[in-house]
């Protein structure tokens, strides 16, 4: 059950594989990667899709010629393979005219021609046959407060993402969108840093129904958050079209690592979560499982390959692991002790009304709140010491 199939639903970006090691600091250590090339290796590894930006695949500026060229030969390789492409998204943030940003931009026309390069792109979405259309705003931001009016920023954005929402409506594409926080990197500070501030945003849209968050872990570690906990409340918004999972080890840059090579904890439980619905049991997704990291400059293209299976592997072996924990007699009375599942009972009874609650002595006049409590606990150590310890294989 460690072998991935592609029934595991597991997806890489184009730009992550491809990666070539490149950093602020040093020059590229490997050699591109050709898409063809991709395509086959995942294939062979079991995974399920690969993702792309528009410019992973042919260069910025190149000619519809080229352009073409490369979107054919991708279409035959997946066809060859069977290897999906449920993802699309737009590159907004490399080439320097997007040094402002794309769709917030202060530049009015640097905005229009954004909206073009995403609306050309969502053509091409249809034409893969991708259902998300991820959109992350690594430039729509900034590191001035004196340079960036937020509020027309975010009026800027609302219009964008109208008009998209409006442009797939209108051609019938089964497509939506997902938006990708991120708090800083590359800019000081990024619109929407995080995945309640994206939530938010996303309400005041035209339609919001078409509108939902692509959270990468390291995206919402990097601000300190607890990523099970936000993923945990995006489901429960219904909000989670897509998910970019990796590894990050606490509040710094941006570092891709394979999942799990970072909070390892979070990681099981965000499996936990995504596989069983977590400690309440719920809804559990049932989008890809989409790797966005980047092997470590430090790989040739075997330690490539190598990186990509960590992810995979890792993944069903929590998946194994979360199972186990779940499975476990102990694990069961634990979890009753601390009273997990009482959380899911409302807290009015059935038909109850406020009157009915403030008539009841025993909710409050007769409720002895000091021994009610004196000398219990919840027992919530023990329980995420069992976890801990299915987590190592210890049980
Ligand atoms: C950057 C990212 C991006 C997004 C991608 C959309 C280049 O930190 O995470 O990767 O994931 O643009 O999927
Ligand atoms: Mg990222
Ligand atoms: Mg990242
Ligand atoms: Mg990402």
């Amino acid at each position: 059950a460690t072998t991935p199939t592609p029934a595991d639903k597991f997806t890489f970006g184009l730009w992550t594989v491809g990666y070539n090691g490149a950093d602020p600091f040093g020059g590229p250590t490997r050699a591109p990667l050709d898409v063809v090339h991709v395509v086959e290796t995942l294939t062979e590894l079991g995974a399920y899709g690969l993702t792309l930006h528009d410019d992973d695949l042919f260069a910025f500026g190149s000619s519809d010629a080229e352009r073409r060229t490369q979107i054919d030969r991708l279409i035959a390789a997946t066809e060859s393979t069977g290897l999906e492409v449920p993802m699309i998204t737009t590159n907004l943030f490399s080439a320097p005219v997007f040094k402002d940003g794309g769709f917030t931009s202060n530049d009015r026309a640097v905005r229009r021609f954004a909206l073009r390069k995403a609306l050309r792109n969502l053509d091409l979405a249809a034409e893969l046959g991708a259902h998300t259309f991820v959109m992350w705003g690594g430039r729509e931001g900034a590191e001035y407060d004196s340079a960036k009016n937020v509020g027309a920023a975010i009026e800027r954005y609302r219009e964008a993402v109208n008009l998209l929402t409006q442009y797939v409506t209108e051609q019938g594409y089964g497509i939506r969108f997902a938006i990708e926080p991120k708090p800083n990197e590359p800019r000081g500070d990024i619109l929407l840093p995080t995945l309640g501030h994206a939530m938010a945003f996303i309400e005041t849209l035209e339609h919001p129904e078409l509108v939902g968050l692509n959270p990468e872990v390291g995206h919402e570690q990097m601000a300190g958050l607890n990523f099970t906990a936000g993923i945990a409340q995006a489901l429960e918004a219904g909000k989670l079209f897509h998910i970019d999972l990796n590894g990050q080890r606490g509040i710094k840059y941006d570092q891709d690592l394979v999942f799990g090579h970072g909070d390892l904890h979070n990681a099981f439980s965000l499996v936990d979560l995504l596989e069983n619905g977590g400690p309440g049991g719920g809804s559990a997704y049932d989008g890809p499982r989409h790797f966005d990291y980047k092997p470590s400059r430090t790989e040739d293209e075997t330690g490539v390959w190598e990186s990509a299976k960590a992810n995979m592997r890792t993944y069903l072996l929590l998946k194994e692991r979360a199972a186990a924990f779940r499975a476990d007699p102990e694990v069961q009375e634990a979890l009753a002790a601390a009273r997990v599942a009482e959380l899911s009972q409302p807290t009015l009874g059935e038909g109850e009304s406020i009157r009915d609650l403030l008539d009841d002595a025993s909710a409050f006049e007769q409720f002895d709140s000091g021994a009610y409590f004196d000398g219990k606990g919840f027992g919530f150590v023990r329980l995420q010491q069992l976890a801990t310890e299915h987590l190592m294989g210890a049980r």
